[in-house]
């Protein structure tokens, strides 16, 4: 048995996040964690809210909140549709829990011992009216590039131009409307990470196993001009963590608070112990899962994030880990993923263009989403939905495959063989072809998922459950019924537990709907990896009922899809205008 640390990214909490952030990381990291626990691993996955920012403030100051309770209410839509997308977390966590707060001060003050952190006075823009320092997006003005009237201090919106708040002409606060700004100086500290250049290179360069995804974004970031800078990793914000060496005051930085982006990897380590915490448990159940010198030096760390996070993963957090000098686990392994686009152009959160998360479970199940999502997951390169697409997958693999064989199989068997499972007179042959195919492709999809391929070991799956309909098109119960009822019987008994076999097999795509399967046979079947597979198709109890499983799958209908696709266009689809 190993043990398996596995973190999603955590999703910024400024509103509810569409499918293409799902499948970029807490969809993914869910099928895998499932996996390896089904395998008999000892797993704790993580994930949580990153609650910090402007993002955040912004979002609370639109819905008209203070920042701590927009958060607070967020948190929990957002743990909720996690556990409607049966995204199966040890912990849930929130990047403002005091353990995180506790936790980066620490780093901080650690970083500042060790020499790593230095202080630099930047010139910044600050708003009277408002009485503090405006982030570039607060700040708006004439564009000096194409005259727009509402540019933001860090981009044009009408021309796309990268701008420096200095840059706009009539400059405004987006706070207070107000004019009365002047530039001012301010103190910040940096993390120098350009002392890990070396170090952070011969880590990345170890990694060879690592997808090529990762490590190129890792390298080009390392060595481009631009690449590894010192950051600063403080803000003139109210909302964050406050500015500590740790649990020391830090002098001249009294007003300030930590960069969302320092804080939020380090909520990894903080949720683990919010795990711990919310568990009664002591500090060494969270630190043997963090610190190789409390146990921590046997566990395998994956990440899981989308492409854009690479670079904060493989070169900011890890500076901040090795720079620590302490015993902390550094990432094993990282899963990094391509973009979703929707039907021809990309998912907007400010345009509400694109299927967001409490939608997409108001019109179809968890399951439908999670096949189609982690069947098309971005891996190699960006993928796109389109409900034509989207139609066609659950219509032919999931209601005609492997839907329509539980039907049959269910009905036929209650039909001419009672409430009972059918007994097996002895196998021939067919089921022992049937059993070697199974075992090959078994052996493959256990391959893919144990190296993260997830569109690959779909396709398998999906070759598996086809087994069970070709299985039964050449077995042709219905013919023997007539000649040869012990065959018949044989045969049924052999479905049936090729569905007990499915209901275990498809646990990580398609959890809730496994959950079904297994269902029909209640307390005779159980969620054991079929490591011998002959013994698990002989496996159910020839005196356990057969329950009549509900219809797995409905098909989606023309009709459906041409309506969804236009509700879900952008026109009119604005709740979700963050
Ligand atoms: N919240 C960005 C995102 O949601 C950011 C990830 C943090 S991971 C520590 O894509
Ligand atoms: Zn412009």
């Amino acid at each position: 048995m190993d043990r398996i640390l596995i973190t999603s990214a955590i999703p910024y909490i400024n509103g509810i996040k569409h499918l293409g952030n799902l499948v970029g990381s807490q969809l993914p990291s869910d099928l895998f964690a499932r996996y390896m626990r089904l395998r008999g691993h000892e797993v704790m996955f993580i994930c949580a809210t990153d609650e910090h920012g402007t993002p955040a403030e912004i979002a609370a100051k639109d819905a008209g909140k203070d920042v701590a309770t927009y958060c607070q209410e967020m948190y929990h839509v957002q743990k909720e549709l996690a556990e409607r997308f049966h995204l199966s977390f040890d912990h849930f966590g929130r990047s403002s829990s005091q353990r995180n707060h506790a936790l980066t001060q620490y780093f901080a003050g650690r970083l500042e011992e060790n020499g790593y952190i230095t202080e630099v006075i930047e010139k910044q823009i600050y708003s009277k009216a408002d009485q503090r320092y405006l982030p570039d997006r607060y700040v708006r003005g004439e564009c000096p590039s194409c005259g727009y009237a509402n540019a933001r201090g860090d981009q044009c919106e009408n021309c796309t131009k990268q701008l420096d708040p200095t840059d706009l002409i009539n400059p405004y606060s987006a706070i207070s409307g107000s004019t009365d700004l002047e530039i001012r100086k301010t103190k910040h500290l940096y993390l120098r990470q350009s002392l890990f250049r070396k170090k952070l290179e011969e880590w990345i360069d170890s990694k060879n196993d690592w997808p090529i995804l990762t490590t190129s974004i890792a390298k080009k970031w390392l060595f481009d001009d631009a690449g590894l800078q010192d950051r600063g990793i403080t803000r003139d914000l109210d909302w964050g963590i406050p500015v500590r060496k740790g649990t020391e005051p830090w002098p001249g930085m009294e007003q300030k608070v930590f960069y969302v982006w320092f804080d939020a990897p380090i909520e990894y380590i903080a949720a683990t112990a919010e795990w711990a915490d919310t568990n009664n448990l002591t500090d060494e159940a969270w630190e043997r899962w963090w610190r190789t010198d409390k146990g921590a030096e046997d566990v395998r760390y994956i990440q899981f994030m989308g492409k854009d996070n690479v670079p904060f993963h493989t070169l900011s957090f890890p500076v901040t880990i090795m720079g620590s000098n302490d015993p902390w686990k550094l990432v094993d392994y990282i899963k990094s993923f391509n973009f979703l686009n929707y039907d021809g152009g990309q998912f907007s959160t400010s345009l509400g263009r694109g299927i967001f998360m409490d939608q997409a479970l108001d019109i179809l199940p968890a399951d439908y989403w999670r096949w189609w999502l982690l069947s098309h997951a971005p891996e190699h390169s960006d993928s796109e939905f389109t409900w034509e697409n989207f139609m066609e997958s659950i219509n032919n693999d999931l209601a005609n495959v492997l839907g329509n064989f539980v039907s049959r199989v269910t009905q036929f068997s209650r039909k001419h063989f009672g409430q009972t499972i059918p007994l097996n007179h002895g196998w021939t042959e067919l089921e022992l072809n049937t059993i070697k195919r199974l075992k090959t492709n078994l052996e493959e999809y256990e391959n893919c998922l144990e190296q993260i391929e997830i569109r690959k070991a779909a396709q398998i799956l999906r070759r598996i459950w086809s087994y069970g309909n070709e299985y039964i098109q050449e077995a042709a119960p219905w013919v023997k019924l007539k000649s040869d009822q012990e065959r018949a019987s044989t045969i049924m008994n052999f479905s049936l537990n090729l569905i007990n076999f499915y209901g275990i097999v498809s646990e990580p795509y398609i959890p809730e709907t496994a959950k079904l399967m297994r269902g029909i046979f209640k307390s005779s079947s159980s969620l054991n990896w079929p490591h011998d597979i002959e013994h698990c198709l002989k496996s159910l109890d020839p005196l356990i009922l057969v329950e009549m499983p509900p219809i797995l799958f409905k098909k989606i209908t023309p009709a459906e899809c041409e309506n969804w696709k236009s509700q879900f266009s952008g026109q009119s689809n604005q709740s979700h205008d963050t």
